[in-house]
């Protein structure tokens, strides 16, 4: 084969490989569903400003040819607008893009496919109805019916046909109904479409929430306001649609548009009311874990009594440790962040400490050891006794985020995503940064990890996986995060070689039980030594509290 043969081929194959990877199915490409009428469209009135968008996280796959834009029916671009057709101006689902790629992870990527039809009922998407709407429609409107072929329904069927090969559906949104004002079937005729489009699409109603927007308000010299009472029973009639509010977004003298700065903001709440439904859809997920029947075993018993009475009351011998904020450069967010960290009591540079790493909750942050469960005066009454060795304890933010404050829905999936990310914080950005300003033991036989519910999971699964950094593991009321035990312990042996002891404990009134048994079955199974100790608390600061004070007493013991 001569050089230009060569050369040929291996052209063609690259090609091939970059047309494959562009139109596999990617996660990450979050698309939906834009449909209504004209203020979907966006009622002309473009800045020029807002043409020059060009972040491509936000894309639009045109649902026809825009030849003024070079734009072809039916291919991904960078979503500058106008998103519907080329005479079209800026519309709601502008700022809606534009909003979740700021909200939304940097891996996560953005599409829209516009289909809107100014002045038209909701019966035009209805295809039971469409023929004979459509047929009567006023003169003026056909020419748009005509840009989908006659039926915008079917056009926007196969646009998000085609968009699913790229990416997943994850919402419709809806801007409709000044044409129907009044109307009280609207919610069911809105219920057929959505519906009619879950079907053709193969989508389930919890994944694709349907948003509908309120449509010019009162206050904003609205003429059809009346019809907002009206829209907000939609999440009545369907239990996955949400309204975004149009409250402040200013319209234009005709009472019908928005002006651009109205599609803005109305854009912004659309964003808002999709996310606020992903948070909620997480949260009631985690619930219908919390109500989990529990059901115990025989061996799921009390292995250690409760603390005496006073173990978190200020030491009576006076002796304290001191506690303190501690920052650090995080190599995981890029940003400074915060620990608590506990001093023994005399802690003094001319000695080496080991140290013990306390992981809090999904709703919890450093303050949550330290102030709910008082974790720090615990070590405090058991080293003043001679009962644990002096330790230093690190109380970490498990949320590697950048704003990793407690989230207004700590259970929101970004959040519970950034409870995995810490691990890269703590193995190469935390620990890295204590051992460098405290005087510490630093090997693994001087290094516990241990941690409560969302923590206690991260326990399980940073720590049975670093056996070379954590010897001393203690997994309290672990969380749905904990990893399966064969994924975590895929060797039983290597795991007994190495580590000095695992304590596993959760109340028996806690709904979440089920993930520690499913750990503590395994390792009895492969003869991993453990600690399981079942106590009669349920999810909270009593048994946290109860089973640091037995797990602290056996840490870095000969
Ligand atoms: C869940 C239920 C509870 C869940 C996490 C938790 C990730 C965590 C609870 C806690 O940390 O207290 O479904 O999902």
């Amino acid at each position: 084969m001569n050089l230009i043969r060569l050369r040929f081929l291996i052209t063609a194959l690259l090609a091939l490989a970059a047309f494959s990877r562009a139109s596999a199915q990617d996660p990450d490409f979050h698309i939906f569903l834009c449909f209504g009428q004209s203020n979907m469209e966006g009622y002309p009135g473009l800045p020029a400003e807002e043409k020059t968008f060009d972040d491509p996280r936000f894309q639009v796959l045109a649902a026809v040819d825009f030849p003024a834009l070079g734009r072809k029916q039916g291919e991904w671009y960078t979503a500058a607008p106008p998103l519907c057709r080329s005479h079209c101006g800026l519309s709601p689902a502008d700022y809606f893009g534009r909003t979740l790629i700021t909200e939304l992870p940097p891996q996560i990527r953005v599409g829209v496919v516009s289909v809107a039809v100014g002045g038209c009922k909701i019966e035009l998407f209805d295809e039971a109805r469409r023929p004979a709407y459509a047929e009567s429609a006023p003169e003026w409107m056909k020419p748009w019916i005509a840009a989908y072929d006659g039926s915008p329904y079917l056009r926007l069927v196969a646009m998000a046909r085609q968009a699913q090969r790229d990416g997943v559906i994850k919402g419709i949104l809806l801007h409709q109904g000044e044409s129907d004002t009044g109307d009280p079937s609207w919610p069911a005729q809105v219920k057929t479409v959505y519906e009619n489009l879950l079907h053709d699409l193969d989508l389930n109603a919890e994944d694709v929430p349907l948003i509908a927007g309120e449509l010019m308000a009162a206050d904003q010299g609205g003429k059809c306001a009346s019809m907002n009472p009206i829209i907000a029973t939609l999440p009545d009639v369907i239990p996955t649609a949400r309204v975004a509010s149009s409250a402040d977004c200013t319209g234009l003298p005709d009472g019908l548009h928005f002006t651009p700065e109205g599609y803005r903001l109305l854009g912004r709440r659309y964003a808002e009311t999709y996310l606020r439904y992903t948070a909620d859809q997480g949260a009631a997920r985690a619930r219908a874990n919390f109500a989990r029947k529990i059901e115990l075993a025989a061996d799921d018993v009390r292995l250690f009594p409760e603390p005496p009475a006073d173990y978190r009351d200020l030491p009576a011998s006076g002796l304290r440790g001191t506690l303190e904020k501690f920052t650090y450069e995080s190599g995981v967010t890029g940003t400074t962040r915060e620990a608590n960290v506990y001093l023994p009591p005399g802690y003094t540079p001319d000695k080496a400490y080991p140290v013990v790493y306390i992981l809090h909750g999904i709703g919890g942050d450093p303050n949550e050891w330290t102030g709910y469960v008082k974790g720090h005066l615990i070590l405090d009454n058991l080293i003043a006794a001679g009962k644990a060795v002096p330790m230093i304890a690190v109380f970490p933010n498990g949320r590697a985020m950048a704003d990793d404050r407690i989230p207004e829905n700590p259970f929101n999936p970004t959040a519970i995503a950034a409870f995995a990310a810490f691990e890269g914080d703590l193995l190469d950005s935390l620990i890295p940064a204590i051992e460098a300003h405290y005087s510490c033991l630093t090997d693994a036989n001087h290094r516990a990890l241990a941690g409560l519910s969302m923590g206690g999971g991260q326990t399980f699964n940073f720590g049975l996986t670093h056996l070379d950094t954590f010897t001393w593991i203690a997994a309290f009321s672990a969380a749905p995060n904990t990893q399966p035990p064969e994924e975590l312990v895929p060797d039983p042996a290597a795991t007994r070689a190495k580590l000095n002891l695992l304590y596993i404990s959760c109340g028996n009134q806690d709904a979440l039980i089920n993930f520690s048994q499913r750990a503590h079955r395994y390792l009895q199974a492969h003869d991993v030594p453990h600690l399981w100790n079942v106590d009669d608390h349920g999810h909270n600061g009593d048994t946290w509290g109860s089973n640091l004070y037995h797990f602290a007493q056996r840490a870095f013991q000969p």
